[in-house]
């Protein structure tokens, strides 16, 4: 064989190795994809199977209707989620297996791309598809929720909520009472009015399931009806100072009778909010 041939023989080689890159003509990866959808099924029952009973184990204790509604669109959002992150994970979790590189140095050409998927009509429409279903579901399923909180209620109380560094103050309008301890009926909606006298805090009554931002020169807004006697814990969310972790007081809920005469004992003995900041305000 002359020089010349082989040359030209090397030549062919290449060209045989670079075409399908250049033209993509390597055909879709059927094999490979009847893999990834099997792991995705594999994943995505995992999935599902987490959304549905981890959170009732994370979850801090349920003292109100909200807390329920809270665990219950998580674990429905999480089930939604699981099968599009199962999707995502699976072509990953493939792609690291399946195409590595084998061989770390033998070769400077990576493998070729499998077929553009540009242009694909099935694809596109199921892509399409299945994500405006889910969009649209979790959107109505939000307003449903939402529209279902903030619906007013006949006897429900209000409390005003003054958050400051780092303390949290109760007052019950048209009583007198400001307290640092949060006492809230049993069975009655509790409308919290917000607010903060210095930096923004978060008002989070933990286990009634719901959080707001308590904001200076504004009120803010937020509804729960406590459905469990008891003690609950209330926190800020915000970081918002140096005492922050240690800006948290107790919440109790208690019967309507029980409420009506802890009303009657506290008298009116401080009836606006102090400054508590350090040296005084
Ligand atoms: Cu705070």
């Amino acid at each position: 064989m002359s020089s010349e041939n082989s040359y030209e023989k090397k030549h062919e080689e290449i060209d045989a190795e670079v075409e399908p890159i250049l033209h993509h003509t390597v055909p879709f990866h059927k094999k490979a994809a009847a893999k990834i959808l099997v792991i995705w099924a594999i994943f995505t029952v995992i999935g599902v199977l987490a959304g549905l009973y981890l959170p009732g184990h994370l979850f801090p204790a349920f003292f109100g209707y909200e807390m329920h509604d809270v665990w219950l669109t998580f674990v429905v959002f999480t089930v939604a989620a699981a099968p599009v992150a199962a999707l995502v994970y699976a072509v990953a979790f493939y792609s690291l297996i399946a195409w590595r590189e084998k061989g770390f140095g033998k070769s400077d050409t990576p493998p070729p791309d499998a077929e553009s998927m540009h242009g694909n009509t099935l694809v596109s429409a199921i892509w399409i598809g299945a994500s405006t279903v889910l969009v649209l579901f979790l959107l109505v399923w939000g307003m449903a929720e939402l529209s279902a909180e903030t619906a007013p209620q006949k006897n429900a109380i209000v409390v005003d909520v003054t958050g400051q560094q780092w303390q949290w103050t109760f007052s019950y309008p048209g009583t007198g009472i400001t307290t640092h301890q949060l006492v809230v009926p049993e069975g009655r909606q509790v409308d919290f009015h917000i607010t903060s006298m210095d930096v923004t805090h978060g008002f989070w009554p933990v286990q009634l399931g719901v959080q707001i931002d308590a904001n200076p020169n504004v009120t803010t807004y937020i509804s729960a009806t406590p459905n469990k006697l008891g003690t609950f814990a209330v926190r800020c969310s915000q970081i918002c100072g140096l005492y922050h972790a240690y800006m948290q007081t107790s919440g109790l809920v208690v019967s309507n009778q029980q409420f009506a005469s802890w009303l009657s004992s506290q008298g009116a003995s401080q009836s606006a909010v102090q400054g508590y900041a350090l040296g005084g305000k």
